[in-house]
């Protein structure tokens, strides 16, 4: 007789269930205007910030620039076509700042603005959701001349933008998100100085983040205002569960550090109105905050419609030793101001091309924890995805490993669902392969493979997968 409760028979693999999502679940793809545009100097458009280091010899590997890209600016109709192609039901794109306000100042630029308003024209005639991004790292270069971020002002010079940018597209742009990944602007930006701007001191970085977060709430209201239709406003962060790798006591204070830093420094000023004790109390050494105004917090706190969350891996972390090993660049000290002594330990679990853990279950983890310690707006993961190498084989492109990256990753969101969580959709990352910021072309993150000398698209495996996940609303048996 057999025991109901003994494994499979060797040979016969237990059958994965069939996951369906709920009805009207927004299923995605996103990108951002640096990474795809080109165009650099088109219609008016100025440099940012990422024009100046990206030019600037020893920066990006291979000396790649965003110069061209993937001439997403003048190949907007067939990239439109492929979007409708794959069935996505919305498309996340970001608004290039010195396109349609150069200088970061002043009136509006109509050729600029009419490139996104075309853009916008052609997803709503394909039935396809614009979700709008304002700033995805592009700051107009003349802003960082005066002093970037970490100068208040720049807060003020956002919200502008942001309401010259919702007066034009309002009416018919009912998604917007103010900043994605503000820790990266910060952080990479002022801190390590991986990203641009490339300035390399912590003080900066804390202020820099706190600016970010009071363009975000001085614009949140700015826009409602602006915006001649329904919106609804979030913003993006990108959340690391911090998990110690040992039950050790320094382990455990090594993950309350980074977690600080990596994830309460933004969600306890927007979602609760405060910045965490213990976070002030880590950085001491770098800023006593006293950048920080009276009735800044309460600005920040503006209340949102939705919150989007970038994940990508989990950082594990441990009390210093006195030999820590060469990290990845966003794990270099710098990154970490009061906290650079942690080290982050690699697990020897399977990785991306990034070097980046593949973990599902950290998806679970962070979206349950939004919910349960910080709020119950509708969540969307408005980022996910992985970079492989590819190969063109016969005019094809097969990339298992991205497929399976992303059906664990939605069988992790399907779980966060089922647990309550209020999911509401999933946009990958990247709808097509794109300039991976420090990385240049190197790194490829795209469902369409895209060749830089000729500009050609091709569909990979996993594009025509995300397709058929899109159709069934949800994943199929296997
Ligand atoms: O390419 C980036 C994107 O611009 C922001 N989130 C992470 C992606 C992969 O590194």
């Amino acid at each position: 007789m057999s025991n109901p409760a003994s494994p499979p028979a060797v040979g016969v693999l237990a059958e994965r269930p069939p996951l369906a999502f709920p009805p009207g679940f927004l299923w995605g793809a996103a990108t951002a205007a640096y990474q795809i545009e080109g165009a650099a100097t088109a219609g008016g458009r100025t440099p940012s910030i990422w024009d100046t280091f990206s030019h600037t010899p020893g920066r990006v590997v291979a000396g790649h620039t965003g110069d061209v890209a993937c001439d997403h600016y003048h190949r907007l109709d067939s990239d439109v076509a492929l979007m409708a192609e794959l069935g996505l039901r919305s498309y996340r794109f970001s608004v290039s700042w010195p396109r349609v306000q150069p200088g970061g100042t002043g009136p509006i630029n109509q050729e600029g603005l009419d490139f996104y308003r075309r853009l916008v024209d052609q997803l709503l005639a394909n039935g396809i959701e614009p979700w709008l991004t304002l700033y995805h790292w592009d700051l107009p270069q003349p802003l960082e001349d005066a002093g970037g971020w970490p100068a208040r002002d720049t807060a003020a010079r956002f919200a502008d933008y942001a309401a010259l940018v919702a007066g034009a597209l309002g009416d018919r742009v009912r998604y917007w998100t103010t900043l994605n990944e503000p820790w990266c602007s910060a952080f990479l930006g002022y801190g390590s100085g991986a990203h641009a701007p490339g300035r390399s001191d912590p003080a900066a970085a804390v202020r820099a983040g706190h600016h970010l977060l009071l363009g975000h709430g001085l614009a949140v209201p700015a826009l409602r205002a602006a915006a001649q239709s329904e919106v609804e406003i979030g913003v993006t962060l990108n959340l690391y569960p911090v998990t110690p790798a040992t039950d050790s006591p320094g382990d455990a204070d090594a993950a309350r550090r980074i977690d600080g830093l990596a994830n309460r420094f933004f969600l306890d000023p927007l979602l609760r109105g405060s910045y965490p004790a213990d976070l002030m109390s880590d950085l001491r050494q770098v800023s006593d905050f006293g950048h920080v105004r009276a009735g800044d917090l309460a600005t920040i706190a503006a209340p949102l419609d939705l919150v989007g969350i970038n994940y990508y891996s989990r950082h594990v972390v441990a009390a210093p030793t006195a030999a820590a090993p060469p990290e990845p660049y966003w794990r270099t000290p710098s990154c970490w101001p009061g906290s650079e002594d942690v080290r982050f330990v690699a697990r020897g679990m399977p990785v991306t091309d990034m070097d980046w853990e593949i973990d599902p279950s950290g998806l679970v983890e962070t979206l349950q924890r939004v919910y349960e310690e910080y709020t119950d707006l509708p969540l969307y993961v408005t980022e996910n995805g992985s970079a492989f190498v590819d190969a063109v084989v016969d005019g094809k492109v097969d990339d298992p490993d991205r497929v399976a990256y992303f059906e664990a990753h939605l069988r992790a969101a399907h779980q966060a669902i089922a647990a309550g969580v209020p999911l509401r959709g999933y946009f990958a990352w990247s709808l097509m392969d794109n300039f991976e910021w420090a990385w240049g072309y190197t790194k490829r993150f795209g469902m369409i493979h895209v060749d830089y000398r000729s500009q050609a698209r091709t569909l990979k495996s996993s594009g025509r997968w995300y397709a058929e996940t899109i159709r069934r609303n949800g994943l199929a048996a296997q």
